[in-house]
């Protein structure tokens, strides 16, 4: 029986990544802890600041914890607005948490990394898993300087660490908070509340993004891979499914066809032009057998479908 701790359990991903390990082990197994209160009252939720070695070491011992996914961070857009706490938020919850894992407190570890390590002198398409990286904000920066620091940390003190390069991650039960690629769940919301929409990128922005199911189910498979067969000891590149804010309205359009977009590119922009476009994840295929299953439709179905619902509004998606 082992204990995990989710650090950054209210966030976009740590919302789904919480549900889904409970469903795995058991309520009680899964600590949840963010920095901000839940919705909804959790017997197994402690408040936490990740920031704070001590109050993160308490919690790792008294709750016996076994495997930490770190999960909270200062996405690029909103860490553009404040460089220097951003860059000390991101990497002071990493250190926290090597250092424990160091000290063999923790026993395996996930840190997420991201496609903001790439940068504008990054081939864009296809990606490579070893290319140049040269990013120019200070989330990239952040996560790029991450990878090499779990990498020293599993060479020199073996640490297990295991991280994957997250594309944008397109959800519906929580809202993104501060990213490049936010616009592809707002969207959503604002189709369904307003039937129009105002993109933050240019219509032909192409980037890569996957649906929350594909990202956790990559998280959940990297942390149960044999570490004999993870060749890569950065983070590996995971591919689901690349559009541009133009495709993507299409694809609503097919459901809700009197949904309207414009666009009013913002700071944004340049920091999604400094990304790729598509990401080659042959490395991950080979070693832990990834393989993303959401297409574009499926994924703007499904989306579609659960927030209609929470919006209490009728959608006959099944008709079209
Ligand atoms: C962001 O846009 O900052 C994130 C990311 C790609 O890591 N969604």
């Amino acid at each position: 029986m082992k204990n995990i701790l989710i650090i950054g359990s209210n966030g976009q991903i740590g919302t789904d990544l919480l549900t889904k390990l409970r469903e795995k082990y058991s309520d009680k197994q899964v600590i949840a802890s963010d920095i901000r209160s839940p919705k909804l009252p959790d017997p197994y939720f402690v408040h936490l600041d990740a920031t704070d070695a001590k109050a993160v070491r308490k919690v790792i011992k008294e709750y016996q914890i076994d495997e930490v996914y770190l999960m909270a961070a200062i996405l690029s857009a909103n860490a553009e607005k404040m460089p220097m706490k951003s860059w000390d938020i991101n990497m002071q919850v990493l250190f926290n948490i090597l250092e424990l894992g160091k000290e063999g407190l923790i026993k395996k570890i996930f840190w997420p990394s991201s496609i903001a390590v790439f940068g504008p002198h990054t081939p864009r398409v296809n990606t490579p898993q070893y290319t140049v990286m040269d990013p120019n904000t200070v989330y990239g920066i952040s996560k790029l300087a991450g990878e090499r620091w779990i990498e020293y940390y599993k060479e020199h003190y073996q640490v297990d660490v295991r991280s994957a390069r997250y594309p944008g991650i397109i959800s519906w039960k929580t809202l993104p908070g501060g990213g490049t690629t936010d616009y592809a769940v707002e969207i959503f919301h604002e189709a369904i509340k307003k039937g129009r929409y105002t993109s933050f990128l240019a219509e032909n922005t192409r980037l890569p993004m996957m649906y929350m199911p594909d990202a956790i189910e990559a998280t959940i498979n990297i942390m149960a891979a044999d570490k004999r067969n993870l060749s890569v000891h950065s983070a590996y590149n995971i591919a689901g499914i690349s559009f541009t804010p133009a495709e993507l309205a299409k694809a609503i359009q097919v459901y809700l066809p009197s949904f309207e977009i414009d666009y009013a590119p913002d700071f944004r922009q340049a920091i999604a032009e400094s990304w790729p476009e598509s990401i080659d994840d042959t490395m991950a295929f080979k070693d832990w057998h990834w393989q993303h299953k959401y297409n574009l439709d499926e994924m703007v179905k499904d989306m579609l479908e659960h927030l209609s619902e929470q919006y209490h509004k009728k959608l006959d998606l099944a008709k079209i």
